[in-house]
């Protein structure tokens, strides 16, 4: 059974890997993932200096649903660039996907050319990708970047006119959920005008409410109780932008990293089908810690023996490529 996966000329010995979010913030928890059965290594989003965030509590969740306005906490972009290097001394590796978040472009460059250089000077043995963050729900004062689409133009425009990236082996932005069939393909048609090897959709759906009724109020605290929402709820809008995001891409290498309510081995199944080349895991990864990759991981092997597969591509984009309702 052969499940590795690509995007770009990066290989992954399976297509599950942590989403960029929970448990992936501190050294401990990145070498824990280095070494899990996690087919990359996916870093908190970054900024160019630490922040600790919005005020606690910040996150909550229930079996269907997870609820969170963490405020982009993370140790700083150097701190991730450290615990890269500090890596390269062990054997074991994998794709080192660094999550960034910069305050504004300028921030993102500066992270984006130190990491490049990094690569050079240090000889590091990762392969290591950049997933840029255009989609964080829970800042103050800050909109979703990816919802208003020509300064999403102008800033991937000057982003990789202003980059230097030769030794960053894949590019990826992470987007919001679309809502409006129609903007699935200015979305694309504005991904496709830049190297951009992937996307991974979806980030949470934003500004979500949950209501404790014991309390009378909202579950978190930061923003008057709203937040962003994922787990379970949000699958079947993530596996229909990966759907609609796939039909835009057919033709071209840019791959989707699906993410949203990824459970169990049939929703791996399910996201390839409809598109995906991997999935990342968010809300799951979070109640059930490392041992969720091997599980899902077997389960999704399992699933595939019994349909007498034994590669993705079999049945990757099957959904639509060999559309049952055509004739
Ligand atoms: O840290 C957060 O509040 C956060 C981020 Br950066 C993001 O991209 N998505 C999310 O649900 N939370």
């Amino acid at each position: 059974m052969d499940i590795r996966t690509q995007i770009g000329d990066v290989i992954f010995d399976n297509p599950i890997m942590n989403a960029s979010g929970p448990l992936c913030t501190s050294k401990q928890e990145l070498f824990n993932i280095l070494f899990s059965e996690s087919a990359a290594l996916v870093t908190k989003s970054c900024t160019l200096e630490k922040r600790d965030g919005n005020d606690k509590p910040r996150y909550w969740d229930n079996d269907k649903l997870s609820i969170n306005s963490m405020g982009l906490p993370n140790n700083g972009y150097q701190y991730y660039v450290d615990v890269l290097k500090h890596m390269s001394y062990f054997s074991r590796t994998k794709p080192y996907i660094i999550s960034i978040a910069g305050m504004n472009c300028s921030d993102n460059i500066e992270i984006i050319n130190c990491v490049n250089s990094t690569i050079h000077l240090e000889k590091v043995k990762f392969e290591v990708g950049i997933e840029i963050n255009l989609s964080c729900p829970n800042i103050i004062n800050k909109g979703q970047l990816a919802y208003d689409f020509s300064a999403m133009d102008f800033y991937l425009s000057k982003l990789f006119t202003e980059c230097l990236y030769d030794n960053i082996k894949i590019i990826g932005i992470k987007l919001p959920p679309y809502f409006e069939l129609h903007h699935f393909q200015i979305v694309a048609n504005i991904i496709k005008k830049y190297p951009i090897n992937f996307i991974t959709t979806i980030n949470s759906i934003g500004n979500g409410l949950v209501i404790d009724i014991d309390k009378e109020a909202p579950v978190i605290a930061p923003k008057e109780g709203i937040g962003g929402i994922g787990g379970s709820v949000v699958k079947q809008t993530a596996l229909s932008n990966v759907y609609n995001f796939s039909k835009q891409f057919m033709n071209t290498d840019i791959k989707i990293i699906g993410c949203g309510g990824v459970e169990k081995g049939s929703d791996v199944f399910e996201y390839i089908l409809a598109g995906a080349a991997a999935v990342q895991v968010g809300t799951q990864f979070y109640r059930e810690g490392c041992n969720c990759f091997r599980r899902i991981r077997q389960e999704f092997i399992n699933l595939i023996k019994k349909k007498n597969y034994t590669n993705i591509s079999e049945f990757y984009c099957k959904l639509y490529l060999n559309d049952v309702f055509d004739e």
